[in-house]
C-alpha cells in the first residue's frame, strides 16, 4: 500500500542519547545501527520510507528520554529543546513528517503549556510521553491529581496522548531478576504501559474528559485481549463504578496502532475488540524495520477498505493531517481490491 501514515517513529538528539534504555543482550553493531538512524532524519530515513510505502512519518522521542530526567527543571529544558530540533525536522520536510511534542511531566503545569506551545506554535499533531515520570527519588503515574492539568490542555486542544512504553520502576523490577531478557520491548514494555493505561481507566479520568484520546502502540499492549475479563471481574465490586465499562473506554478513548506487532492474529482481535476506526499503521523503526512492517500489512487479509482506514485515513482524521494529491487516487484504488499493494 503506498501513501502510508506511520506513527510510532523515533529520534533522538544527541544531548538525549545517554537516557536512552540500556541495552542489555543486544548485538552490539544493531544497537549501533539503531543508534545511527535514531540520530538521522533525512535520506537514509526518507528512502526506508519511500521503499516501502510510508508517506508520513511522525515522529517522537525514543524511551524513555525526558521521563527519565528527575529534575524538573532539566526536564523542562531538555523537552524544549527536543521539541524545537524536532520542529526543524518537520520544517524541512513537511510533506513526509509530523511531530508528537515531548513533555516534561515532572512539571505538570509546564507540561500543559509546552503542549500548547508545540500544537499551537510548532504544528505539533499532540503528544508521546515515554510512561510514567521520573521526579526526585520517585515516579509518579498520570492518573494522579497533579496531572489534571496536562489533561485539560489535552482536551482544550483536542489532540491525542501517545502512551509510550518504558521499563519499570526500580522498585518493581524483582520479579525479572536473573530474567533480564524479558525486559524492554520483549515484555515488559507492555505490561508496564497496559496498566499505565488501565490506571488512567479506573481512575476515572475519562468520565471527567469524555473526548480524550490516548494511543497505545503494539496492538494495544495486550488489552484488546485481556480487558473484557477485567471488565467482567470488576463489576463483581460493588464499590467501584464508572459511568461506561472498561471496554467501552478502550473503544471510545482510545486507538491502538501497529507498532512492533505485525501479527495477524492479534490485529484480527484488536479488530474485533476496538473495531477498524481505531487501528493505525506505525512500525517503530529504527527498533523495528520498514520492510518488516510493509511485507506484513500491505498483504494481511483485512478488507481493502480497513487497510485504506489503519495504513492510512484513521490518523489523517485523528491528527489532523490535511489529505494531499494522493488521497482521492489512493480511494479509488482501494475500490480495486488488490490494487493497494
Ligand atoms: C521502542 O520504542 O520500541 C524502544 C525504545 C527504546 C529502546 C528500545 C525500544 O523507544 O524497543
Ligand atoms: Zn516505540
Amino acid at each position: 500500500m503506498q501513501g502510508k501514515i506511520a506513527i510510532e517513529e523515533h529520534f533522538v538528539t544527541a544531548g538525549l542519547e545517554h537516557t536512552l534504555f540500556p541495552t542489555i543482550g543486544w548485538d552490539p553493531d544493531e544497537w549501533a545501527d539503531v543508534q545511527r538512524r535514531l540520530g538521522e532524519a533525512g535520506s537514509l530515513r526518507l528512502e526506508e520510507m519511500d521503499r516501502h510505502g510510508v508517506e508520513i512519518a511522525v515522529l517522537s522521542l525514543a524511551a524513555p528520554c525526558i521521563q527519565l530526567i528527575a529534575d524538573p527543571y532539566e526536564a523542562v529544558v531538555q523537552a524544549r529543546a527536543s521539541n524545537d530540533a524536532l520542529a526543524g525536522v518537520v520544517e524541512s520536510h513537511p510533506d513526509r513528517f509530523a511531530g508528537f511534542a515531548a513533555l516534561p511531566m515532572q512539571d505538570p503545569k509546564a507540561a500543559a503549556n509546552e503542549l500548547a506551545r508545540s500544537v499551537e506554535e510548532l504544528g505539533f499533531r499532540g503528544a508521546l510521553v515515554n510512561g510514567y515520570s521520573n521526579l526526585g527519588d520517585g515516579i509518579a503515574y498520570y492518573d494522579e491529581p497533579q496531572f489534571l492539568p496536562v489533561w485539560e490542555r489535552l482536551a482544550e486542544l483536542g489532540v491525542p496522548l501517545y502512551l509510550h512504553p518504558r521499563n519499570p520502576w526500580e522498585s518493581q523490577m524483582r520479579i525479572y531478576e536473573d530474567r533480564g531478557e524479558l525486559l524492554g520491548p520483549a515484555w515488559a514494555f507492555a505490561v508496564e504501559t497496559a496498566t499505565h493505561a488501565l490506571r488512567l481507566i479506573t481512575s476515572g479520568l475519562f468520565d471527567r474528559f469524555p473526548d480524550l484520546t490516548v494511543i497505545l502502540g503494539h496492538l494495544g499492549e495486550m488489552l484488546p485481549f485481556a480487558v473484557d475479563r477485567l471488565q467482567q471481574r470488576l463489576s463483581h465490586v460493588p464499590a467501584f463504578s464508572l459511568q461506561r465499562s472498561a471496554p467501552a473506554y478502550l473503544r471510545e478513548n482510545f486507538y491502538v496502532t501497529t507498532s512492533g506487532n505485525f501479527h495477524t492474529q492479534s490485529l484480527i482481535g484488536a479488530l474485533l475488540q476496538v473495531g477498524a476506526d481505531r487501528i493505525m499503521f506505525a512500525v517503530d523503526y529504527p527498533f523495528e524495520s520498514h520492510a518488516d512492517a510493509a511485507a506484513w500489512f500491505d498483504t494481511v487479509a483485512i478488507s481493502e477498505p480497513d487497510r485504506l482506514k489503519i495504513g492510512r485515513t484513521n490518523a489523517q482524521r485523528l491528527l489532523g493531517l490535511s489529505p494531499t494529491e494522493t488521497t482521492g487516487d489512493m480511494r479509488a484504488r482501494a475500490a480495486a481490491p488488490g490494487s493497494m499493494r
